[in-house]
Protein backbone atom coordinates (compact mmCIF):
# COMPACT_ATOMS: atom_id res chain seq x y z
CA UNK A 1 0.00 0.00 0.00
CA UNK A 2 1.12 3.38 -1.06
CA UNK A 3 2.34 5.19 2.68
CA UNK A 4 0.07 7.75 4.86
CA UNK A 5 2.00 10.43 5.47
CA UNK A 6 1.89 14.36 5.54
CA UNK A 7 5.82 14.74 4.33
CA UNK A 8 5.80 16.21 1.12
CA UNK A 9 8.17 13.60 -0.72
CA UNK A 10 8.23 10.08 -0.53
CA UNK A 11 10.74 8.00 -2.08
CA UNK A 12 9.90 4.59 -3.10
CA UNK A 13 13.72 2.67 -2.27
CA UNK A 14 15.98 0.05 -1.59
CA UNK A 15 19.55 0.04 -0.86
CA UNK A 16 21.15 -0.04 -4.65
CA UNK A 17 23.00 1.52 -6.69
CA UNK A 18 19.72 2.72 -8.29
CA UNK A 19 18.17 3.65 -4.83
CA UNK A 20 21.03 5.54 -3.22
CA UNK A 21 21.53 8.38 -5.83
CA UNK A 22 18.17 9.73 -4.62
CA UNK A 23 18.81 9.39 -0.54
CA UNK A 24 21.95 10.92 -1.30
CA UNK A 25 20.75 13.65 -3.27
CA UNK A 26 17.54 14.37 -0.96
CA UNK A 27 20.19 14.30 2.27
CA UNK A 28 22.51 17.24 0.30
CA UNK A 29 19.21 19.09 -0.25
CA UNK A 30 18.12 18.92 3.39
CA UNK A 31 21.87 19.75 4.22
CA UNK A 32 21.47 23.15 2.25
CA UNK A 33 17.98 24.14 2.20
CA UNK A 34 16.76 22.48 5.36
CA UNK A 35 14.72 20.05 3.24
CA UNK A 36 12.03 18.99 1.47
CA UNK A 37 11.26 16.63 4.39
CA UNK A 38 10.63 12.79 2.92
CA UNK A 39 10.01 9.68 4.13
CA UNK A 40 11.46 6.50 2.81
CA UNK A 41 9.67 3.51 2.11
CA UNK A 42 11.66 0.18 1.59
CA UNK A 43 10.68 -1.77 -1.00
CA UNK A 44 11.33 -5.58 -1.32
CA UNK A 45 12.10 -6.21 -5.03
CA UNK A 46 13.33 -9.88 -4.85
CA UNK A 47 12.48 -13.39 -3.19
CA UNK A 48 15.88 -12.48 -0.59
CA UNK A 49 14.11 -9.81 0.93
CA UNK A 50 13.01 -11.97 3.86
CA UNK A 51 9.99 -10.63 6.00
CA UNK A 52 8.96 -8.66 3.23
CA UNK A 53 6.20 -8.88 0.54
CA UNK A 54 7.62 -10.91 -2.03
CA UNK A 55 8.45 -8.47 -5.05
CA UNK A 56 6.21 -5.16 -3.89
CA UNK A 57 7.40 -3.14 -6.77
CA UNK A 58 5.24 -5.17 -9.05
CA UNK A 59 2.11 -4.83 -6.94
CA UNK A 60 -1.20 -2.47 -8.59
CA UNK A 61 -0.73 0.61 -6.34
CA UNK A 62 2.95 0.95 -6.56
CA UNK A 63 2.88 0.44 -10.59
CA UNK A 64 0.55 3.65 -10.77
CA UNK A 65 3.48 6.01 -9.32
CA UNK A 66 6.01 3.59 -11.47
CA UNK A 67 4.53 2.17 -14.29
CA UNK A 68 7.68 -0.06 -15.29
CA UNK A 69 7.60 -1.63 -11.65
CA UNK A 70 11.10 -0.99 -10.14
CA UNK A 71 12.95 1.24 -7.58
CA UNK A 72 13.51 4.18 -7.28
CA UNK A 73 10.39 5.93 -7.34
CA UNK A 74 8.99 9.12 -5.40
CA UNK A 75 6.00 11.06 -5.11
CA UNK A 76 6.40 14.86 -4.44
CA UNK A 77 2.52 16.23 -3.05
CA UNK A 78 0.91 12.91 -4.75
CA UNK A 79 3.09 13.54 -8.74
CA UNK A 80 4.97 10.51 -9.27
CA UNK A 81 8.03 10.39 -10.65
CA UNK A 82 10.33 7.37 -11.64
CA UNK A 83 13.64 6.86 -13.35
CA UNK A 84 17.01 7.76 -11.37
CA UNK A 85 18.04 10.27 -13.62
CA UNK A 86 14.90 11.89 -14.10
CA UNK A 87 14.22 12.10 -10.67
CA UNK A 88 17.00 13.57 -9.99
CA UNK A 89 16.46 16.23 -12.59
CA UNK A 90 13.31 16.96 -10.91
CA UNK A 91 14.09 17.25 -7.48
CA UNK A 92 16.83 19.67 -8.58
CA UNK A 93 14.46 21.51 -10.82
CA UNK A 94 11.85 21.97 -7.53
CA UNK A 95 14.43 22.29 -4.64
CA UNK A 96 17.54 23.12 -5.77
CA UNK A 97 16.79 26.75 -5.92
CA UNK A 98 20.76 28.28 -5.88
CA UNK A 99 21.79 25.32 -8.54
CA UNK A 100 24.15 24.29 -5.95
CA UNK A 101 23.81 20.73 -7.50
CA UNK A 102 21.87 21.37 -10.92
CA UNK A 103 22.39 23.30 -13.98
CA UNK A 104 20.17 25.60 -14.75
CA UNK A 105 18.92 25.00 -18.04
CA UNK A 106 17.73 29.45 -18.93
CA UNK A 107 20.41 30.81 -17.44
CA UNK A 108 23.53 28.06 -18.36
CA UNK A 109 22.87 25.88 -21.36
CA UNK A 110 25.67 24.81 -21.11
CA UNK A 111 25.91 23.55 -18.07
CA UNK A 112 22.89 21.71 -17.92
CA UNK A 113 23.72 19.90 -21.59
CA UNK A 114 26.92 18.83 -19.72
CA UNK A 115 24.75 17.36 -16.79
CA UNK A 116 22.59 16.05 -19.22
CA UNK A 117 25.69 14.46 -21.21
CA UNK A 118 26.88 12.61 -18.05
CA UNK A 119 23.91 11.73 -16.81
CA UNK A 120 22.81 9.89 -19.91
CA UNK A 121 26.30 8.72 -19.75
CA UNK A 122 25.17 6.86 -16.78
CA UNK A 123 21.70 6.31 -16.89
CA UNK A 124 22.45 4.21 -20.76
CA UNK A 125 25.40 3.28 -20.23
CA UNK A 126 27.67 2.10 -16.83
CA UNK A 127 24.34 1.71 -14.92
CA UNK A 128 22.78 -0.79 -17.73
CA UNK A 129 26.12 -2.50 -18.15
CA UNK A 130 27.48 -2.80 -14.68
CA UNK A 131 23.97 -4.31 -13.51
CA UNK A 132 24.56 -7.06 -16.26
CA UNK A 133 27.81 -7.62 -15.59
CA UNK A 134 26.87 -7.93 -11.51
CA UNK A 135 24.28 -10.45 -13.21
CA UNK A 136 26.23 -12.70 -15.24
CA UNK A 137 28.77 -13.11 -12.61
CA UNK A 138 26.93 -12.56 -9.33
CA UNK A 139 23.84 -14.08 -9.79
CA UNK A 140 23.38 -16.19 -13.07
CA UNK A 141 22.62 -19.82 -12.34
CA UNK A 142 24.97 -20.78 -15.13
CA UNK A 143 28.40 -19.41 -15.67
CA UNK A 144 28.84 -17.94 -19.16
CA UNK A 145 32.12 -16.86 -20.05
CA UNK A 146 31.08 -14.67 -23.17
CA UNK A 147 28.06 -12.63 -21.08
CA UNK A 148 30.60 -12.22 -17.78
CA UNK A 149 34.14 -11.29 -20.67
CA UNK A 150 31.87 -8.96 -22.38
CA UNK A 151 29.80 -6.60 -19.93
CA UNK A 152 33.02 -6.35 -17.79
CA UNK A 153 34.93 -5.38 -20.35
CA UNK A 154 32.48 -3.35 -21.22
CA UNK A 155 32.58 -1.62 -17.67
CA UNK A 156 36.19 -1.43 -17.62
CA UNK A 157 35.83 0.59 -20.71
CA UNK A 158 33.60 2.91 -19.33
CA UNK A 159 35.62 3.31 -16.23
CA UNK A 160 38.26 4.62 -18.56
CA UNK A 161 36.01 6.95 -20.06
CA UNK A 162 35.69 8.17 -16.56
CA UNK A 163 39.33 7.98 -15.84
CA UNK A 164 40.06 10.60 -18.80
CA UNK A 165 36.97 12.97 -18.19
CA UNK A 166 38.42 13.08 -14.29
CA UNK A 167 41.86 14.67 -15.92
CA UNK A 168 42.94 17.71 -14.42
CA UNK A 169 39.04 17.86 -13.11
CA UNK A 170 37.69 16.65 -9.10
CA UNK A 171 34.01 16.31 -10.70
CA UNK A 172 32.56 15.53 -13.99
CA UNK A 173 31.32 18.78 -14.98
CA UNK A 174 33.24 22.29 -15.20
CA UNK A 175 30.83 23.69 -12.65
CA UNK A 176 31.58 20.91 -9.71
CA UNK A 177 29.79 18.50 -8.07
CA UNK A 178 26.42 17.47 -9.06
CA UNK A 179 24.00 15.24 -9.58
CA UNK A 180 25.59 14.09 -12.32
CA UNK A 181 28.75 12.75 -9.83
CA UNK A 182 25.92 11.47 -7.53
CA UNK A 183 24.32 8.99 -10.33
CA UNK A 184 27.59 7.84 -11.48
CA UNK A 185 29.36 7.41 -8.50
CA UNK A 186 26.66 4.96 -6.73
CA UNK A 187 27.62 2.52 -9.39
CA UNK A 188 31.37 3.03 -9.67
CA UNK A 189 32.18 2.85 -5.94
CA UNK A 190 30.62 -1.21 -6.08
CA UNK A 191 33.06 -1.88 -9.16
CA UNK A 192 35.45 -3.77 -6.84
CA UNK A 193 32.05 -6.10 -6.23
CA UNK A 194 31.74 -6.35 -10.31
CA UNK A 195 35.54 -7.62 -10.40
CA UNK A 196 36.81 -4.19 -11.17
CA UNK A 197 40.08 -3.06 -9.52
CA UNK A 198 39.46 0.90 -9.12
CA UNK A 199 43.65 0.87 -8.66
CA UNK A 200 43.34 0.74 -11.89
CA UNK A 201 41.46 4.07 -12.60
CA UNK A 202 43.29 6.59 -9.79
CA UNK A 203 41.37 9.30 -10.66
CA UNK A 204 38.35 7.03 -10.56
CA UNK A 205 38.93 6.21 -7.06
CA UNK A 206 39.95 9.45 -5.77
CA UNK A 207 36.80 10.52 -7.05
CA UNK A 208 34.75 7.69 -5.35
CA UNK A 209 36.50 8.49 -2.20
CA UNK A 210 35.86 12.25 -2.25
CA UNK A 211 31.85 11.40 -2.41
CA UNK A 212 32.15 8.87 -0.24
CA UNK A 213 33.32 11.43 2.19
CA UNK A 214 30.36 13.82 1.82
CA UNK A 215 28.04 13.55 5.20
CA UNK A 216 25.30 13.60 2.92
CA UNK A 217 26.13 10.82 0.74
CA UNK A 218 27.16 8.81 4.14
CA UNK A 219 23.38 9.58 5.38
CA UNK A 220 22.08 8.92 2.18
CA UNK A 221 23.82 5.46 1.94
CA UNK A 222 21.77 4.30 5.02
CA UNK A 223 18.42 4.60 3.82
CA UNK A 224 16.28 2.54 3.60
CA UNK A 225 17.00 1.77 7.16
CA UNK A 226 13.79 -0.38 7.62
N1 LIG B 1 16.56 2.46 -15.17
C1 LIG B 1 16.02 2.31 -13.84
C2 LIG B 1 16.57 1.06 -13.21
C3 LIG B 1 15.89 0.72 -11.90
C4 LIG B 1 16.19 -0.69 -11.44
O1 LIG B 1 16.69 -1.55 -12.20
N2 LIG B 1 15.85 -1.01 -10.18
C5 LIG B 1 16.01 -2.36 -9.67
C6 LIG B 1 16.77 -2.34 -8.34
S1 LIG B 1 18.38 -1.69 -8.47
C7 LIG B 1 14.66 -2.97 -9.36
O2 LIG B 1 13.77 -2.30 -8.88
N3 LIG B 1 14.49 -4.28 -9.64
C8 LIG B 1 13.30 -4.98 -9.29
C9 LIG B 1 12.67 -5.69 -10.45
O3 LIG B 1 13.18 -5.58 -11.56
O4 LIG B 1 11.65 -6.34 -10.22
C10 LIG B 1 16.37 3.58 -13.03
O5 LIG B 1 17.41 4.18 -13.31
O6 LIG B 1 15.59 3.97 -12.14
Amino acid sequence: MATQTDKPVVLYTQGTPNGFPISVFLEELKEKYGGPDYEAVAMSIRDADIGKVHNQVKSPWFLEINPNGRIPALTHNGFPVFETSAILLYLGAAFDKEHAFSRDPVSDPQGYSQELQWLFFAHGGIGPMQGQANHFNLYAPEKIPYAINRYLNETKRLFGVLESRLEGREYLLDSGYGIADIKTWAWVRLGPRTGVDLGEFPKVKAWVERIDQRPAAQRGLKVPNN
